[in-house]
């Protein structure tokens, strides 16, 4: 059985022309994690990154591509591509199964398109070993967990898989079939153009209410430092010499990240990486060695200002540590990068100048003010369907987050947001002694092109105001 792995284009990124500005194509590491897993497996794995590839040639390469099977992932906002390479594929009469951060949030209703024969929800590696032969010999379904599917007009959900224990029997992402040379990180997540984004662990103990637990849960499950070292130097073999980890916590575990620290010094010296990491995991001591280790910027979802707004949001924090846990990493020498996020539902004026006041105050060195978007499968979305507006119908699944505006809460405006979010831009880039810290650390052509361009868009971003509504956009 051959399959052939499809990663759907993101085409939001493209609206706002920042593409060959600020963002680099990203690895779809989950559909490489299931490449590899499948390859071990002994079945034959193709694969076609649609990023790069317009509507016209997206077709015409997966017609030339001999394969029995589909496998597609999809995110919220990259969902009607990826229903659109499901139906090419569907056209040329091959079987389409569908996985990923969307399809694992509403199964059901991925399961009802016509184009998809089954959905894939949670993690993938074990449901498609079990999956594959039985679709093989045209089997029943009806045991196999962590699927849906439609059986006689009816969706039919399984029962949810149980998660892989160990993620050390997993083998490295099948990084070989991509080109590596066409994947970095955007530019204002790296140090240097030869980047690329890599995760360790899966899961993660907290609930925001905005986040999707619904793939590896609440259990925080992460690979050996050893197997981390071993990625890493395949990717530096291959001309990566900046890293960005992208788990939802790198250093959740002290005891794993240090053993990483070490084995980073000996092993793969020259190494710069950068990654996510929680107020509340931030110790000094930790974060010295991951800094003598390479890490050169650390990036905290800090959310907002507003005490209310964290605890309704169950961030668990308050702005006290959030100050203090900034103020220690940039003691270590890290650039500290802060998230923020506006336009929650039941959130005020006041709550938002809070967080703006904040987040210009902060001894950070960038900062990202991001619009509330309800994900399906989030707590966030049942919490917005009871209050304010969805500023594109709700069920369409054009949300795209970013930088568009999805959901309004009560009380507030579209335009209330933007200005505001690209006035707290203005104040945060446009003063002298952050302009001076940037000036600073321009070393080469990417940092200068970083440097101008990530602050120009980003208040470029900020101000577009687009009237013309997301779903019209989508259906044209
Ligand atoms: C890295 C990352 C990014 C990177 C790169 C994303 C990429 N390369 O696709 C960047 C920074 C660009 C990014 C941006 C965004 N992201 Co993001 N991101 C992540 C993050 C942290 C890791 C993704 C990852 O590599 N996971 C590791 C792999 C192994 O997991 P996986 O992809 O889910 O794959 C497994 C299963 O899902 C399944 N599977 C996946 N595909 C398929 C396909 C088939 C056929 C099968 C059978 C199985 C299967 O099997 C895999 C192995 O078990 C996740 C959170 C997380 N921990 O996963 C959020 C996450 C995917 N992002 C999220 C969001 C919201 C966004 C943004 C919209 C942010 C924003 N507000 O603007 C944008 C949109 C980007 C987009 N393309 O759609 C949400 C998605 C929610 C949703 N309903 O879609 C997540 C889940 C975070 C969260 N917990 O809420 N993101
Ligand atoms: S947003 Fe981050 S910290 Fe919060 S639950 Fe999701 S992964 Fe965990």
């Amino acid at each position: 059985m051959r399959l052939l792995l499809l990663n759907p284009d993101f085409r939001s990124l493209n609206d706002y022309n920042l593409d060959k500005i600020t963002s680099g194509a990203s690895p779809p590491i989950g559909l490489l994690s299931i490449a590899a897993y499948m390859r071990e497996k002994k079945y034959e794995v193709d694969f076609i990154d649609a990023q790069f590839y317009n509507d016209k040639q997206i077709e015409e390469e997966i017609k030339k591509r001999n394969f029995d099977v589909a496998l597609i992932t999809s995110s919220t906002p990259n969902y009607l591509h990826a229903l659109r390479l499901a139906r090419i594929c569907k056209s040329l009469g091959k079987l389409v199964l569908v996985g990923g951060a969307h399809p694992t949030a509403v199964p059901h209703i991925c399961a009802e398109e016509k184009d998809i024969d089954v959905v894939v929800y949670g993690e993938g590696e074990l449901t498609l070993e079990e999956l594959l032969p039985v679709l093989m010999r045209n089997g029943s379904l009806k045991k196999i967990k962590g699927i849906a599917y439609r059986e006689k007009n009816k969706v039919m959900i399984n029962p949810q898989r149980e998660l892989i224990k160990d993620l050390d029997t997993l083998p490295m992402p099948a990084w070989d079939l991509l080109d590596l040379d066409k994947y970095s990180n955007s530019s204002t997540s790296r140090k240097y153009k030869e980047s690329i984004a890599m995760i360790t662990s899966r899961g993660c103990p907290f609930n925001c209410i905005y986040c999707n637990k619904k793939i590896f849960g609440f259990h925080y499950r992460a690979r050996s430092a050893k197997k981390v070292i071993e990625e890493i130097k395949y990717l530096m073999s291959k001309r990566k010499k900046d890293i960005m980890f992208v788990d939802d916590i790198f250093n959740l575990n002290q005891k794993r990240t240090e053993e990483i620290c070490r084995l980073m010094k000996r092993e793969t010296p020259g190494l710069a990486w950068n990654c996510y990491s929680r107020v509340n995991v931030v110790q000094r001591d930790i974060f010295e060695k991951m800094y003598d280790a390479g890490c050169y910027e650390v990036s905290l979802g800090l959310e907002s200002g507003s005490q209310r707004i964290l605890d309704l949001v169950d961030k668990g924090l308050n702005v006290k540590q959030m100050v203090h846990a900034v103020n220690v990493i940039k003691k270590t020498g890290m650039i500290v990068k802060g998230f923020f996020i506006i336009g929650f539902p039941y959130e005020t004026k006041e709550d938002i100048e809070e967080t703006m006041n904040l987040a210009v105050k902060m001894n950070l060195d960038y900062i990202t003010i991001s619009f509330a978007t309800p994900f399906p499968g989030t707590r966030m979305y049942d919490m917005a369907k009871k209050t304010g507006t969805f500023y594109i119908n709700e069920d369409s699944q054009t949300m795209k987050g970013l930088y568009d505006i999805t959901y309004v809460p009560e009380g507030l405006t579209e335009e209330y947001l933007r200005k505001t979010a690209a006035e707290a831009y203005r104040k945060f880039y446009w003063n002298p002694r952050r302009l001076a810290s940037y000036l600073k650390r321009l070393r080469n052509l990417d940092e200068i092109k970083k440097g101008i361009s990530g602050s120009v868009s980003f208040i470029k971003m900020a101000m577009i105001n687009r009237n013309k509504k997301i779903s019209q956009e989508i259906e044209a």
